[in-house]
């Protein structure tokens, strides 16, 4: 508004329209709030969280920045409805919304267990098959989230037909989580939309909002509950996985009272246990998926070492929880065998940190520098001693691990940083990405013995080539061109050859039903 008085009276002096000849005022500067109030709020929400479009906060806008983000305002988003704002808008008025949107909130927001039910929404269409409704092996179905246009596809993981294609909430991020018999999944967006999908029924049962902005989610031992690690607020949301009600919000805050992100949640099935880091405070904390769970029970050895006791919770039970104090927050991690330990790597992503979960306290230091990205580890036996392996996003290699003595055994060096990791119990082989930089297109397949680089895959040149999930049988292996006009290559596992190529939009993770039920060895958590 106040744009338009400065305009018509610039117009007017322009004209000589006025009387009385005025001093030019100064140019009011585009309002950032006013504008997106008007063009914007409708659908990403009064206060920026979200509506029918996604949230537009720097949790949720995460790498896209200045002019990226003035880029997508003006010339809108293809395949969604969001529209282009350059005819409507000036260059001034859409840097200003960018630079407003990539401000933080200036309160943190509220989000109850009560604003959590409010969201809960079901499939009126829905009705539960008795059996799955294809002759597809439903233990071999493999799940393709394609990013491109946030959907999923449904593969049969023997003939690889697409047995349903299914909208999924915007910006899915991290694995889905499969109940223990494979017939629902679960898959979250970084909005913390939660969506659960009957694969039996091939349909969408329903989804919630569990948080507001969200790292990952977690499947309980049993299957009943699924943890919800948020950034925003600051809680685990904990939702019944029958019919996504809210159990528990917890309020995730530090000893000393400091509240904290979520860095990762993961379940540790031995242990009857969610076991999290927190991003923002020196601690990990374990959460009972079960009244009767390993460390809640009396008798509980106690560590009293200066800055690294644990803690009992006090309470006992289901979701009961237990600190255990760390020398730096941890950032992301991975369990060694039995769940007994894990592997952490602080935020300055130099070194991994082992913590003994039994006794509560670090107990290994080791240097990775190059910020490895644990949450990508695998494992698998070599040469009769369990070893595991993990990517670094800053630098190209990956480190070998022995996970008995928690010492680095070999660095592997390769063509550029990489993301993610796979292998199966029958492959002789671990497929490792190069994600960033002038080599995203190849892929490394490595022998889990000899730890050598066997063959270098080159399936799409200049494009990037990404992620990598094996068939039940691990005869297969499923390969992402991460493009928008992407697709995933079936290779057969063995001769490293391209068997079939569907064509899919810019293909993220991809997750088989067995492999991801069974804790297949190949697979990270
Ligand atoms: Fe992820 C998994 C954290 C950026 C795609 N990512 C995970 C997990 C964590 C994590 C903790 C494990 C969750 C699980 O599966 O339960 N990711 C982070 C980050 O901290 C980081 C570096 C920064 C961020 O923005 O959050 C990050 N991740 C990305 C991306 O930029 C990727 C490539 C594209 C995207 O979708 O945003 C990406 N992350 C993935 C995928 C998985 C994942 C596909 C699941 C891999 C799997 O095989 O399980």
């Amino acid at each position: 508004m106040i744009r338009h008085i400065v305009s018509s009276n610039l117009l007017a002096v322009a004209f000589g329209l006025a009387g009385p000849v005025l001093a030019a005022p100064a140019l009011a500067q585009p309002d950032g709030a006013s504008l997106f109030a008007e063009h914007c709020a409708a659908c990403h929400g009064d206060t920026r969280l979200g509506g029918t479009g996604p949230a537009l906060i720097p949790e949720a806008l995460g790498r896209i920045k200045g002019e990226d983000l003035s880029a997508i305002i003006a010339g809108g988003r293809v395949a969604t409805q969001m529209p282009a704002f350059a005819e409507t808008l000036t260059p001034e008025d859409i840097a200003a919304l960018a630079a407003y949107i990539a401000e933080p909130l200036a309160e943190p927001p509220v989000w109850t267990a009560d604003d959590i039910a409010a969201t809960r929404e079901f499939d009126a269409g829905y009705v539960p098959a008795d059996a799955p409704v294809f002759t597809a092996d439903p233990l071999n179905i493999t799940l393709v989230v394609e990013t491109g246009d946030h959907h999923v596809s449904v593969l049969d993981g023997d003939t690889f037909d697409v047995l349903d294609r299914f909208p999924t909430p915007f910006a899915v991020h991290g694995g889905p989580k499969f109940s223990p018999d494979g017939r629902f999944v679960f898959i979250m967006s970084r909005d913390g939309w939660v969506q659960k999908y009957d694969i039996w029924s091939l349909h969408q049962v329903g989804r919630v909002r569990a948080g507001l902005n969200s790292r990952n989610i977690a499947m309980s031992h049993d299957g009943k509950w699924l943890a919800v690690a948020n950034y925003l607020p600051r809680t685990l949301t904990i939702l019944s996985t029958t019919d996504l009600s809210v159990a528990r919000v917890i309020d995730v805050t530090g000893r000393d009272g400091t509240p904290s992100r979520v860095s990762a949640v993961y379940q540790a099935p031995d242990r009857k246990s969610f076991v999290l880091a927190l991003k923002d405070v020196p601690e990990i904390w374990e959460v009972a998926t079960d009244p009767d769970a390993g460390p809640y029970h009396d008798g509980f050895v106690h560590s009293h070492e200066a800055g690294m006791e644990e803690s009992l919770a006090a309470e006992k039970g289901l979701f009961a929880r237990r600190r255990i104090m760390v020398g730096a927050p941890i950032d992301d991690f991975f369990f060694g065998p039995a769940y007994r330990n894990l592997i952490g790597t602080n935020r300055e992503g130099d070194k991994g940190v082992v913590v003994n979960l039994d006794v509560g306290r670090e107990i290994a230091e080791l240097p990775l520098p190059g910020m490895p990205h644990l949450g990508s580890g695998i494992s698998w036996m070599r040469d009769g001693r369990r070893v595991m392996a993990t990517p670094h996003l800053r630098e190209g290699m990956l480190s070998v691990i022995d996970v008995a003595d928690w010492k680095v055994i070999a660095t592997i060096p390769t063509a550029g940083p990489g993301f993610f990791l796979r292998s199966h119990e029958n492959s002789p082989y671990v497929w490792a990405d190069v994600f960033f930089g002038p080599n995203k297109d190849k892929m490394h397949v490595i022998d889990k013995e000899t730890l050598q680089i066997v063959k270098t895959l080159d399936p799409a040149p200049g494009k990037t080539v990404a992620h990598v999930e094996f068939t039940r049988d691990g005869s297969h292996a499923l390969v992402s061109v991460w493009e928008d006009d992407g697709a995933v290559i079936v290779y057969d596992a063995h001769t490293l050859q391209e068997v079939r190529r569907l064509p899919m939009r810019k293909p993220s993770g991809k997750y088989n039903v067995w492999n991801k039920t069974r804790f297949e060895e190949g697979t990270s958590h």
